[in-house]
């Protein structure tokens, strides 16, 4: 397409990529056997080798389907240096697409389980952020920690109040600030090591995901409110922060999936119970008049992902993805990738996708970049910076 050139170009931010996500066949069976995971034996030997694997993931039937694959696939991750070689890959991926900018999210719910700590994510997915800056030029990222909808509320709010007594710490006591800010020194590594109120920085906001049918927003209404009322994870603060003085915390942002795979009830339900600042997905809105709206009103931006919609069959094709009636309403939306090592395209691939369906003009594309950067949760001084190029 005469247009290709142009999408390829396009300064790109990514808000919608769950890291878990880009995790290859290849990369997965190599960290099974270095670190001595036995994968499942399915019925139908999906496991069996990569291009088995591949096969499988082209046959999705469903949100659960895939779920199914993509937590046992994680299993394989283990240590810092297993996330931040992960991360490294799919920054290097966005980099090749012109991306400025990433937010990714994270399941911390799935590796504490598994017996891996928060800070060993949390170190790792940072160190990989700190290397994209320096050496994919200046790209920026942030992470979302999700909530899981499979499981149940409680073992959200344990994370929510993990989160509040400093994720870092191994502890399940609240630690002493001194305590706290030395572990915070500690999983930073040596870079920020004298700017500890950075590490509450290494967050960006609280998302929810997985699972969608029958699990209404309200269900986390309470697991939200406390995110919100002890601001867990504080947005960006302008004033200069110290260690022994970190600045005053603001409210915790907050993002959520709906209207994916569940009703566009489910998108009105998230911003009046939740809090959402963001809707992830969101396809669903284009059937309520009223929904879409109010996303125009209050320009809530949705991220939407149509490779991902199209092989859970949320849509039935790109061309069913509602691109052009957001574009109509003036909802805001970025396009983003999702599950890219799942769904069969990374964001490049999901930009083209839209355009062979939607044959959108330059006018269409520059609002989509516009959009996109608004949307980020960056501080103002990089939107503007992101702006300008
Ligand atoms: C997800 Cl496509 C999708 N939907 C909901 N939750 C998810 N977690 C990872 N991918
Ligand atoms: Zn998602």
């Amino acid at each position: 397409h005469p247009l290709h050139p142009l999408i390829a170009a396009l300064p790109k931010c990514e808000h919608h990529m769950h890291v878990e996500g880009s995790l290859s066949p290849e990369l997965l069976f190599a960290l099974a056997e270095r670190n001595g995971v036995t994968l499942p034996v399915a019925e139908d030997d999906s496991f069996a080798s990569v291009q088995a694997l591949y096969a499988r993931y082209a046959r999705f039937t469903s949100l659960d389907d895939f779920l199914h694959y993509y937590y046992v696939g994680m299993s394989v991750l283990q240590t810092a240096a297993d996330f931040e070689a992960l991360a490294m890959a799919y920054f290097e991926k966005a980099h090749a697409a012109n991306v400025r900018h990433a937010e990714i999210f994270f399941d911390p719910q799935v590796h504490l389980a598994r017996g891996v700590s928060l800070a060993d994510v949390v170190r790792g997915l940072r160190a990989a952020s700190r290397r994209a800056t320096a050496e994919l030029g200046g790209m920026t990222s942030l992470l979302i920690p999700c909530l899981l909808r499979h499981l149940p509320v409680d073992d959200s709010s344990r994370l929510v109040a993990q989160l509040r007594e400093g994720y870092w710490a191994d502890g399940d006591e609240a630690e002493q600030e001194e305590t706290v800010v030395q572990a915070l020194k500690e999983a930073l590594g040596g870079q920020d090591a004298d700017d500890a109120a950075s590490l509450r920085g290494a967050l960006a906001g609280l998302g929810l995901c997985s699972s969608e049918r029958d699990l209404p927003p309200t269900l986390w209404r309470d697991v939200f409110h406390e995110a919100r009322r002890h601001s867990v994870i504080a947005a960006p603060s302008n004033g200069a922060t110290s260690a022994s003085k970190p600045a005053r915390r603001g409210a915790t942002r907050i993002t959520a999936h709906a209207g994916e795979e569940g009703p566009a009830e489910y998108i009105t339900l998230a911003l009046d119970h939740l809090g959402a600042q963001r809707i992830d997905h969101g396809i669903a809105a284009a059937s309520d008049a009223a929904v879409m709206a109010r996303l125009a009103k209050e320009q809530i931006m949705l991220t939407v992902c149509p490779l991902s919609n199209v092989c859970l069959r949320a849509a039935p094709s790109i061309a069913d993805v509602p691109i052009r009636t957001f574009l109509d309403a003036g909802v805001p939306f970025s396009i983003n990738s999702d599950d890219p090592a799942y769904f069969g395209g990374y964001i490049q691939e999901n930009y083209c996708a839209v355009q062979e369906a939607h044959s959108l003009g330059v006018d269409d594309w520059a609002t989509i970049v516009r959009s996109s950067i608004r949307g980020s949760w960056c501080d103002d001084s990089r939107k503007q910076t992101l702006l300008a190029e």
